[in-house]
């Protein structure tokens, strides 16, 4: 076992909490929806228990309808805002009455990791007992989306905050942020006390997240009211790419099961969503994939990762995916570069020190890896894994990483949060 393969294995276990992981000690001290799936993939190569756990506390937190918050709050901490007292998940009529959490959510991981833990796991019979005992949730999670987050029945379904995209501050957005004017709200920042702020996002910024909050807090988290009011109405390539891949695994895996009376609706929903993600979110003249911007019904023009994110839900066809990643050398791979920053860096709003607006993410770049094998476009696979090692390596575990080569040199090009766990996770996945 490689040092940096052990060093992951002890992020991972100083970031343990008993029943789930928290992804960064201080900077994020709860338990966050898609980085638990993520980290459970990590987990199970080395305490298959732990994973498991894992992904049941995050499915204990489910609400009567079927969603699943994007942060749980497990335990009182004051060293994040905005806290539970902020988000009051209290005010949705089904919210769960065991734990406060957020009234948003974030990308469908956890059909796909069921999958994942399944393929990890050594002893299948004992997993697939496991599945079997929580696959169900996983599914009326899907039904919660296609039912509450669809609204002209696409099979595409929106999102309505930066932060329920994981990507929270991505330059995609400045284009809805141009619609919004928030009051300037008065509250006090924790993240910046532990991450320089020139690599966080900025005051402005969080005025308007808090404003979507508090738009859908006055109407008790209503899906319904979020559709009809919500300033942000997105239709995410990513989150949805996530959704279609869980959709996928939870067909393999209920067959599996021999339990087929829900396979048919899923396989309607893939249908009519893979269609729709085709015809509606390719771009021709960009060559990949965008957001949709629901709320103002225009297409957001601009390349990022997630815009590659569709290869890993095996989405395009084989001549579109050859394609894609052309562009994707083209404008994110040039020879002082590494794969894959998270925003276009030959836009003028590219910045590769500020978190989603240009440094590489590792569960971005080990979707792109697994993605890319899909399609057999193995030797860029290999480059998007070595590339990924090499800054873990040089760096440590840190959340984000600069993009270009020449500020690797000195061991100072990993930002935010250290010692950050699906960094850790992912790199076992990849090493293994
Ligand atoms: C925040 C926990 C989360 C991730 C998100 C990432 C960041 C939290 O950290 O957001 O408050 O800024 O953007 O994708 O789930 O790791």
């Amino acid at each position: 076992m490689s040092e940096l393969y052990k060093k992951a294995i002890e992020v991972l276990e100083n970031n343990w909490r008993g029943r789930f992981s928290i992804p960064c000690a201080k900077l994020y001290p709860f338990q966050w929806f898609w980085d638990s799936g993520l980290i459970a993939i990590g987990l199970a190569h080395f305490d298959m228990e732990k994973a498991e756990t894992e992904i049941k506390t995050l499915l204990d937190s489910q609400w009567g309808n079927g969603f699943i918050p994007h942060i749980i709050f497990h335990s009182e901490s004051d060293s994040y805002f905005p806290g539970p007292d902020f988000h009051r998940s209290d005010l949705h009529p089904q919210s769960s009455k065991k734990y406060n959490s957020t009234g948003m959510t974030q990308p469908p991981v956890t059909g796909f990791v069921l999958e994942e833990i399944y393929r990890i796991s050594k002893d299948k019979k004992a997993t697939l007992k496991f599945i079997e005992s929580t696959i169900d949730k996983v599914f009326f999670n899907h039904q919660y989306f296609y039912n509450n987050r669809d609204p002209h029945n696409e099979g595409l379904v929106y999102i309505y905050h930066n932060w329920e995209s994981g990507t929270d501050n991505s330059p995609i957005w400045d284009d809805i942020w141009d619609t919004m004017n928030p009051p300037e709200y008065t509250f006090e920042r924790r993240d910046t006390t532990h991450v320089d702020p020139s690599q966080r996002p900025s005051k402005r910024e969080y005025d308007h997240y808090l404003y979507i909050i508090d738009i859908a807090k006055e109407h008790n988290y209503s899906d319904a009211k979020i559709a009809e009011l919500s300033p942000f109405l997105v239709q995410d390539p990513l989150f949805n790419a996530m959704l279609i891949k869980s959709n996928e695994s939870l067909i393999y895996l209920y067959e599996k099961l021999g339990k087929h009376e829900k396979v048919s609706q899923l396989k309607k929903w893939q249908e009519k969503s893979i269609q729709s993600f085709n015809s509606k979110l390719f771009d021709e003249e960009i060559g990949a994939y965008v957001h949709y911007d629901l709320r103002n019904e225009r297409p957001l023009q601009f390349l990022s990762s997630s815009s590659f994110s569709p290869l890993f839900a095996g989405i395009p066809d084989e001549e579109r995916a050859n394609a894609m990643v052309e562009v994707m050398l083209k404008k994110f791979g040039g020879e002082h570069q590494y794969l894959c920053a998270s925003f276009d860096p030959t836009s003028e709003r590219f910045n590769p020190k500020k978190y989603w607006r240009g440094p590489v993410w590792i569960n971005l770049n080990w979707m792109l890896y697994n993605g890319l094998k899909k399609y057999e476009i193995n030797d860029i696979a290999q480059r998007v894994k070595q590339d990924t090692i090499d800054m873990l390596q040089n760096n440590g575990f840190y959340e984000y990483f600069d993009s270009r080569k020449e500020m690797h040199n000195n061991g100072k090009a990993g930002y935010g949060g250290n010692n950050f766990s699906w960094s850790a996770a992912l790199l076992i996945d990849l090493l293994e």
